[in-house]
């Protein structure tokens, strides 16, 4: 009779169990590897928004696991990359794109012309004295021409005026320093300024609240405008600053619609989905405010992230790129916007860099 070792009975089955751990210890691996990009590899690239800071920290992992597009949050905009008149500070924004090229991504400039964070001495003479059309102009020349040349063949696509429309109905363009002095054609003068300095970038025109219908249809008419005259414009961002109550998948789809009317590229420029209402105006946290991620927030913004990247990849056609707004809720500007001292959660990656409940909505499909 055939004897029967009852040791080699538990060696086959430890061995077994062994063999099946590691089975799907390496399958779960290999799933943890993929990335946002990856998921999206048949719908359009998936960007990122960075400091410079998180290309050295834990974040730079992550960034590299789930984003193939780049955009400096700061480091391009006006004020930080022009500081003086005859002063560019480059080491910031060379940063960023030296990261985007040693790992093969995308990236996109933000931004060349702004009411915002430009800066001061951008509109005044030696005596402070608000400078001519003309010298604005021949600044605004020399600056766009110096940044777009400086990343020529980086960048593939440009954000050249951000937020020209006003949010008021009544209003039209916004009063910028850019309207007052120069007049209209301030938008149409950057654009060819951009494209003279880089025939290949792709040029766009940003804003926010684009799915409000008359911003929407303001910012339509001005593009329009730009495009008929044979303004040197490619495409409309639509920053996409959203938050838990909405847009609705109507309104997105809506705004991504009317921009593709005018045969022009559309992208996702600056997305985020804020966990509270949103607000005109800064203020303090209140004390007795609570700033806590509740489930509630969380399941509402799960809720908007799965519908809304529903509408992004129903609508590939017209989707050129989906770019977030900074890379986890450890940090992200709306920790301390438009509310000071107010922590958010509006990305998909929390505190610790680990996937959201969101993250996974938007992944499956
Ligand atoms: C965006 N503005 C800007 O385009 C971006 O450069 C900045 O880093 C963050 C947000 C959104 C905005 C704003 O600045 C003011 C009021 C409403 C929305």
């Amino acid at each position: 009779m055939k004897s029967r070792n009852p040791f080699s009975r538990v060696a086959f089955f430890i061995a077994l169990a062994v063999t099946a751990t590691l089975f799907t210890a390496g399958t779960s691996w290999q799933q943890d590897e993929k990335g946002l990009k990856d998921y999206y590899k048949d719908y359009f690239p998936i960007g990122t928004a960075v400091s410079p800071r998180v290309l050295s920290g834990p974040e730079a992992k992550l960034i590299i696991q789930h984003f193939n597009s780049i955009t400096a949050e700061n480091a391009m905009k006006m004020g930080p990359i022009h500081p003086e008149p005859d002063r560019y500070y480059w080491q910031d924004a060379d940063a960023i794109a030296a990261f985007a090229q040693a790992n093969g991504m995308k990236m996109r400039g933000h931004t060349l012309c702004w009411h915002n964070q430009t800066p001061a001495w951008f509109f005044k003479d030696a005596e402070g004295k608000t400078v001519s059309r003309e010298v604005l102009l021949s600044r605004l020349k020399e600056h766009i021409t110096t940044v777009v040349s400086r990343f020529k063949g980086k960048i593939y696509a440009w954000d050249v005026v951000n937020e020209a429309v006003d949010d008021n109905e009544s209003k039209g363009m916004r009063e910028s320093e850019f309207l007052k002095i120069i007049g209209e054609d301030y938008i149409a003068k950057a654009f060819e300024y951009a494209h003279a300095a880089d025939p290949s970038a792709k040029l766009f025109y940003n804003d926010y609240n684009t799915e409000n219908p008359g911003k929407r249809e303001r910012i339509y008419q001005l593009v329009k405008k730009l495009k008929d005259a044979g303004v040197p414009i490619h495409g409309v961002g639509l920053q996409a600053h959203w938050n838990i109550s909405g847009p609705s998948e109507q309104e997105i789809a809506r705004s991504i619609e009317r921009f593709q009317s005018l045969g022009l590229d559309v992208q996702i420029t600056e997305l985020d989905v804020s966990v509270y209402p949103s607000e005109s105006g800064r203020r303090d946290k209140r004390p007795d405010e609570a700033d806590q991620f509740t489930s509630e927030m969380e399941q509402k913004q799960v809720e908007l992230y799965k519908n809304a990247f529903k509408v992004l990849r129903d609508h590939r056609q017209a989707i050129t790129g989906v770019t977030f707004w900074n890379v986890s809720d450890k940090s992200s500007w709306l920790d301390n916007f438009p509310v000071r001292g107010r922590k958010n959660y509006p990305l998909l990656f929390d505190q610790n860099l680990l996937p959201k409940k969101a993250y996974w909505e938007v992944v499956k499909f």
